[in-house]
């Protein structure tokens, strides 16, 4: 991938994305921007690879993608006046982020899928993983672009959407800034948020790490947690899953 220089500088004047990385190959971007992050790095530097060799899900998944074919980009983050328990807006505004940045690049909104992922049809498009950094939190999202893997449940890439060739590199200048116009603008976060993600409604089994819960999605609460409405009628709230 390759950003034109006028590109960076337009982001830098107008995004907190004033340091872009771009990378052939890492372990994982995420693991990249979090080593920066422990270096003192400030908010604002976006790494993105080509390739990664260890590329993250969450619970020790792993994130598959063939060199080249996929947006695979992390933002590090300092989120001054957000309380820890509200971080996980950082997912959520990273997630309608990415809608933008398809509907922007690609003419289509794909959905958002609680907690961290973007579908279309039920197919995986894109996922995201926030992870702290001591005060700073690191994003990551991988966006199938051009293909994707073949893994249980399916996945969907942005040109098989948009019946074209999309320019990576225009999803990611569209990611920055719709996400750099999200930032601080919490509560309109979650509200869209709530308003957008496609679980709500849907009957659910959410998985945990002691076992699983099923019931109805009946909504999302100001944290950001999934209001689950078991079979007695127990509505419980779930904070990741
Ligand atoms: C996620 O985890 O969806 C978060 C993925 C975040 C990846 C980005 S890439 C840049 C940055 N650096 C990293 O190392 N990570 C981030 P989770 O909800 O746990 O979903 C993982 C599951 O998605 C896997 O177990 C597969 O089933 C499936 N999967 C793996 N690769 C996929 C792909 N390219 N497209 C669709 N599904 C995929």
């Amino acid at each position: 991938m390759h950003l034109d220089e006028r590109v960076l500088l337009g982001l830098a004047a107008t995004t907190r994305f004033g340091d872009v990385r771009l990378l052939d190959e890492a372990t994982s971007t995420n693991t990249v921007a979090a080593e920066a992050a422990a270096a003192g790095a400030p908010e604002g530097l976006v790494v993105v690879a080509e390739h990664q060799s260890a590329g993250r899900g969450r619970l020790g998944r792993r994130w598959e993608a063939a060199p080249g074919t996929s947006l695979l980009v992390s933002v590090l983050l300092r989120p001054e006046g957000l309380p820890r328990e509200r971080w996980h807006l950082l997912t959520a505004a990273a997630g309608i982020a990415a809608r933008t940045a398809c509907g922007e690049g690609g003419g289509f909104f794909p959905r958002l899928k609680w907690p961290n992922d973007l579908i279309v049809e039920d197919r995986k498009l894109a996922g995201i993983l926030a992870e702290t950094s001591g005060d700073a939190v690191v994003v990551g999202m991988g966006l199938n672009c051009s293909a994707a893997p073949e893994v249980p449940g399916g996945a969907a890439s942005v040109d098989e959407v948009a019946g074209r060739a999309v320019p990576r590199e225009d999803l990611l200048v569209a990611w920055l800034r719709a996400l750099d116009g999200l930032l601080g603008r919490w509560d309109e976060v979650a509200a869209a948020y709530a308003a957008l993600c496609a679980t709500v409604g849907r009957r659910v089994r959410v998985t945990l790490p002691g076992g699983s819960l099923e019931g109805l999605a009946e909504g999302l609460d100001p944290a950001g947690r999934l209001l689950l409405r078991e079979a007695d009628g127990t509505l419980r709230a779930i904070g990741a899953g």
